[in-house]
């Protein structure tokens, strides 16, 4: 007998109470742990409402599985309203990550071509390439002037630089710069607003920005700012490449990154494009860097495991005379790599739907239109889910241990990450060069954590020492 949905176990009956109590317990910054404590005390499917927003939430693969066949054909995922409420208020179109039913799948088709359909990889391969290499250079310089052939460093700033050449250089077909001494000030503001605006986004997840900004609340006026220098550092870019195009009428033969090809497409109009490239440009820093960060992390504390995938680099390298893109075929445990580091440091605590028809979870009944949410962080760290689950283990992902519905750091579906063929490969490409030019060491006993600011990130900074090889 399938059970109804008001007997599913949790907290929803007082909104505002829960949301005082998650506010005594730090839960802005403690989400991911909190959930993971409510399958702790409720099993496998429970029910919450904090502030405006109620929502059921599984952990179990197989229900995962159901959930995403239930996701309809216009996947809905949880309104960020902050990001809408800015974009009211400066009267900004949505891109694809805001936009909803058809506009959202007619602009994503679109998108889909250029930036994530296998086909364009081979673009995107050399663009990342040079990025990689420069990025090594930078840091054997950086080592030279330190002396004793190492350097030990919270590397985040450079990461983030690294991300934000990477994913412009495929965006524009140009580089900023950013791998250089002296860096544009308006880049290095950019990529302070993209932290600002996730630091700022989180509180609004709870509190109604449109309450936060009539009282004039510095979180929302905080918000505001980060958005207008995000828009404003990639409205130059944009205008730059339209102002290049429309000189030299197209006739050029190398590929000329995603934003020319969507204008000379002209299938979407200017404004959807921009708002579709300014959400590429700025979802294209802190998610790499930070799963960057972390996969070093792990691999300075499994120095025996770094040797493997070194191993692994050098024959690939070997194997495939330097051809990138016959080497990326080549690095199953790099890659295994990166999943791994997503189980345990996922960028997404959870990944949500409103579903689009009934369905049947751990025996509840749950109805059409519900916000089902899959606690990301809490299914990778789950013994049930996965063997020994607080071990760092790549080769987890080669052996025959089931897959189904467990590998979902970028979403699933149609409305899955659109940056994922430009992250995959750019942390790919990263890690070879990285793996091939230093060894990555770290002080023994030091345990990092995460905190979540609205993505998860280190609560703490990570010191690494980079030895050149
Ligand atoms: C959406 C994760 C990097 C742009 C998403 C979603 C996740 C995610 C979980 C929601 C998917 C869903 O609801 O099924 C990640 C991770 C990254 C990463 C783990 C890196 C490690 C990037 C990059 C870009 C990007 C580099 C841009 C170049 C986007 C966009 C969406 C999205 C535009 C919204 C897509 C839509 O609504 O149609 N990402 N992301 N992401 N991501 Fe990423
Ligand atoms: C945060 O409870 C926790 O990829 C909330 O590149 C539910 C939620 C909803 C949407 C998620 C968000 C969480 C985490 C960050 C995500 C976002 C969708 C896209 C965004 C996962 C899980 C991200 C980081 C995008 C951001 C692009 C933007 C800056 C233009």
């Amino acid at each position: 007998i399938v059970r109804p949905f008001s007997e599913i176990p949790g907290l929803w009956k007082n909104g505002a109470a829960n949301l005082y109590n998650f506010w005594k317990l730090d839960g802005f910054r403690n989400l991911h742990r909190i959930m993971l404590q409510n399958f702790n005390t409720f099993g496998p499917i429970y029910r919450e409402k904090i502030g405006y927003y109620d929502s059921v939430n599984i952990i179990n693969p197989e229900d995962a599985a159901i959930l995403f066949k239930a996701e309809g054909h216009y996947p809905k995922r949880l309104k960020v309203e902050a990001w809408t409420s800015y974009r009211d208020y400066r009267n900004r179109k949505y891109g694809v990550l805001l936009k909803s039913g058809e506009d959202w799948r007619s602009n994503r088709v679109i998108l889909n071509k250029e930036v994530i359909c296998p086909k364009v990889l081979e673009n995107f391969v050399p663009l990342l390439d040079e990025v990689g290499n420069d990025f090594v250079a930078r840091i054997h310089k950086k080592i030279n002037r330190n002396g004793h052939n190492k350097w030990t460093t919270d590397l985040s700033q450079e990461l983030f630089k690294y991300a934000l050449e990477s994913v412009s250089s495929v965006l524009y077909g140009e580089r900023l710069g950013l791998m250089l001494d002296y860096i544009d000030p308006e880049a290095q503001h950019f990529i302070d607003c993209i932290t600002l605006m996730f630091k700022t986004t989180s509180p609004m997840l709870y509190i109604p920005p449109g309450l936060l900004r009539r009282i004039g609340a510095k979180v929302w006026r905080d918000h505001v700012e980060a958005w207008d220098g995000i828009f404003s550092q990639a409205d130059r870019c944009i205008q730059n490449i339209y102002r290049q195009l429309r000189q030299e009428n197209g006739n050029q033969k190398k590929y000329p990154g995603v934003l020319a090809s969507l204008l000379m497409l002209d299938k979407l109009s200017i404004e959807d494009i921009k708002a579709s490239v300014t959400e590429l440009m700025a979802g294209g820093v802190d998610t790499t860097s930070i799963t960057l960060l972390w996969t070093l992390y792990e691999l300075a504390r499994h120095p025996n495991l770094q040797e493997e995938l070194r191993a692994e680099v050098a024959a690939a390298r070997a194997e495939s005379q330097g051809d990138m893109m016959a080497m990326l075929k080549r690095i199953p445990l790099v890659k295994g790599a990166l999943k791994e580091t997503l189980r345990l440091h996922p960028v997404a605590v959870s990944l949500q739907r409103y579903i689009a028809e009934d369905i049947i979870i751990q025996n509840y009944h749950i109805p059409a239109g519900t916000l089902v949410q899959l606690g990301l962080y809490a299914m990778g760290r789950d013994p049930k889910v996965f063997f020994r689950p607080e071990q760092y283990q790549p080769s987890r992902w080669l052996r025959t241990e089931s897959h189904y519905f467990r590998s979902l750091g970028f979403g699933f579906g149609p409305r899955q990450c659109l940056g994922r063929r430009i992250a995959e490969t750019e942390m790919q490409i990263f890690l070879i060069h990285m793996l091939e030019n230093f060894r990555v060491e770290k002080q023994r006993h030091v345990e990092v954590q995460s905190t979540f600011e609205l993505i998860l990130l280190p609560e703490k900074p990570i010191m690494l020492t980079l030895k050149s090889l």
